[in-house]
């Protein structure tokens, strides 16, 4: 029934089939956080690091209304380029299908096609969350809920501050949602490794790791897990500029009325055009430091007994 919407690449499948480590990769990133051709460099170079440390990468999208799990070198660069592509969280997919769309898909639209097709391990930049001001706009990302069901890995940079760091926190407490910190008591605020808010659990290594997963699983304590990996020391961004561009962009993003689904993309536009294209060379780089430890730990949790 699945192949009359998913399509998955013959590598990939193989690889499930023979239960070998496979890592999902999102699209929103490349279509809606990052400008061309650095979103299409970043992909490519992301699937080359997750191949290098032990895993199968599976880049996910929507071409043409179906759902494709793996993208061919075309088809990258295609999403890549492309203008009408559509954001496609959760409650779009069943649209674009339908309508034949092209959409590219958010960590929670990612982490449901992961599950249905059994890929356990995501990796991406950071996680929606909480906006600021929610008390009033109640703009709170389906990432958080796509979190507290679908049974998910989801390795990360933490969450940008265009979001409360600390309510997305409490949100995810409230929904059962381990919050790891991958060898660090804070957890990362994105483009710099602390934000002033703890941890639930520090793991220093992915073995580690992969056995707490599989016993959640096994316990039947469904739903996903925050693996928060701070951006490597030298990539660091200074966190009062960075914290001064994400200032400005969520006032710019208020006078402006921005709202729903545009709210993210339009901040991640604004702090890159602020900070000159530096905010993009961070992004880029905490990516490949995300793929590096979901390999690792898709392999880790194949091996799992
Ligand atoms: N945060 C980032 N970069 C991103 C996104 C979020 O730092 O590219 C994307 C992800 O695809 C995430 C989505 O799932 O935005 C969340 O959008 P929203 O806040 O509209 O749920
Ligand atoms: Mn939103």
């Amino acid at each position: 029934m699945l192949n009359k919407y998913i399509e998955i690449k013959e590598e990939v499948r193989k690889a499930l089939e023979e239960n070998k480590p496979v890592v999902s990769l999102e699209s929103t990133i490349i279509s809606h956080g990052m400008p061309y051709p650095q979103n299409v460099e970043t992909a490519r170079k992301v699937e080359e690091i997750v191949r290098e440390n032990g895993s199968i990468p599976a880049t996910i999208a929507i071409l043409d209304g179906k759902i494709k799990v793996g993208l061919t070198d075309e088809e990258l660069e295609y999403l890549g380029k492309a203008k009408n592509v559509v954001k496609a969280s959760r409650r779009d997919l069943p649209f674009i299908l339908a309508k034949k769309l092209n959409g590219a898909t958010t960590v929670a639209s990612t982490m449901i096609i992961s599950d249905l097709v059994g890929i356990r391990v995501f990796a991406t930049g950071g996680v929606g969350g909480v906006h600021r001001g929610a008390q009033q706009t109640f703009d709170i990302s389906a990432d958080l809920m796509e979190l507290a069901h679908t049974n998910v890995a989801v390795v990360c940079a933490g969450v940008k501050s265009i979001l409360d760091i600390g309510l997305t926190l409490e949100y995810l407490e409230t929904q059962g949602v381990p919050v790891i910190g991958f060898a660090t008591d804070e957890f990362p605020a994105f483009y710099t490794r602390k934000s002033g808010f703890n941890v639930d659990y520090r793991v220093d290594d992915t073995k580690e790791l992969a056995k707490a997963i599989k016993t959640k699983w096994d316990l039947n304590l469904d739903g996903g897990l925050v693996i928060s990996n701070p951006i490597p020391e030298e990539y660091e961004m200074d966190s009062e500029k960075i914290n001064t561009a994400i200032e400005n962009a969520v006032k710019e993003a208020e006078e402006k009325g921005i709202k729903g689904k545009e709210t993210t993309p339009f901040l991640l536009s604004k702090i890159k055009d602020i900070t000159q294209g530096k905010s993009l060379e961070s992004n880029i780089e905490l990516v490949y430091n995300n793929a590096l430890v979901a390999s690792k730990l898709a392999y880790d949790l194949s091996n799992e007994k």
